[in-house]
């Protein structure tokens, strides 16, 4: 397979490259692609240097998948080009994700849906992948009503000038600012712009995307997103309130079987998930279930996920594994 992988130079391009590798997916040949002022740059790939091309000289080479993390505006300007010479293009940004003619998949859960004429694939935003799944195997069975999530989300979700700015700040440097405020020390309420209805981006990607990925509007899903001083990973607190009601021993099962998530929950052994140790892995970790006393048929949970992994390039990657076995051979 020829795969392009666009916004190669950023946090996420480069760790779509580890997971390329990593999982051995066939790729013959690597178009390594990002802006032009990043054109003739070099970057590793197997153990190799391959030099950075342009968008347009990349859709020139028609790669069989594309795998887009560059920002909104390159995906729309962009994503219609390839698809057109016939690429599949699996794109990270928020650009197509509501888009009614265009899927938005997490494998575990709905990559059965894709079809040969799905040209244009999108990927979720990273703190809804880790959410929908922990909630797909308890929504099949118990049938969620309402869900509460506030996140806490590490500053790689905003990328390397986020990252530039807490180091700066913890050595009392100077230096650009990614946030509005200091974020070391501190909590920001605020991940992504503000909505004319006071909820962040961020926040009614939660919302939004949950409904479309599970298939059902009736899911209520309502967030708050802070963005915390951390590497490593998103953390989520999620309140449920289910149709049914439910056993703990089931709940944990459900969790348990479905491929993806690994339950950490054990309060007598300080067992919990946390970023340090969900950090370069590939599953969603799930903990602190407690049956939410104060209302009929509800549970309490902690979710945590390496954000640039399952978040954004393993999902993605995962998506062009599906793709190429079942769409593209
Ligand atoms: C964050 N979730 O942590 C964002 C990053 O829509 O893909 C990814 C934004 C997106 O700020």
């Amino acid at each position: 397979m020829v795969v392009a992988v666009v916004g190669v130079t950023g946090m996420v391009g480069q760790v779509m490259l580890n997971v390329l590798e990593e999982r051995q997916f066939p790729v013959t040949k690597l178009l390594a692609v990002a802006s032009e002022r990043s054109v003739g740059k070099t970057v590793t790939f197997k153990g190799k240097a391959v030099k950075v091309i342009s968008v347009k000289d990349a859709i020139a080479k028609q790669p069989d998948i594309a795998l887009f993390s560059a920002g909104g505006q390159t995906s729309l300007d962009w994503a219609p080009k390839f698809a057109e010479v016939g690429t599949v293009v699996i794109d990270n940004s928020s650009a197509w994700r509501m888009d009614e003619k265009i899927k938005l998949v997490v494998p575990e859960i709905n990559a059965k849906e894709l079809t040969k004429a799905d040209k244009i694939i999108a990927n979720p935003n990273c703190s809804t992948i880790q959410l929908v799944m922990a909630l797909k195997p308890l929504h099949d069975t118990f049938k969620i009503k309402r869900v509460i999530v506030s996140t806490y989300q590490s500053i790689t979700g905003t990328g390397v000038q986020a990252v530039k700015q807490l180091e700066n700040e913890y050595q009392d440097a100077k230096g650009e600012m990614a946030y509005p405020y200091p974020i070391h020390k501190n909590a920001l309420p605020h991940c992504d712009v503000f909505l004319d209805n006071d909820y962040t981006k961020e926040e009614m990607k939660l919302t939004n995307e949950t409904k479309k990925i599970l298939s059902d509007a009736s899911v209520n899903v309502v967030a708050t997103a802070v963005r915390i001083p951390v590497v490593g990973g998103h953390s989520e607190s999620v309140n449920l309130e289910f149709e049914k009601p439910f056993e703990m021993n089931d709940v944990r099962q459900k969790l348990n079987d479905f491929d993806g998530v690994t339950l950490q929950d054990n309060p007598g052994t300080n067992t919990y998930p946390m970023p340090i140790y969900a950090e370069g892995k590939d599953e969603v970790f799930v903990g602190r279930l407690r049956r939410d006393f104060s209302i009929e048929n509800g549970l309490n949970l902690w979710i945590v996920s390496d954000n640039l992994r399952k978040g954004a390039a393993t999902n993605a990657v995962q998506i062009a594994e599906y793709v190429h076995k079942h769409l593209l051979s």
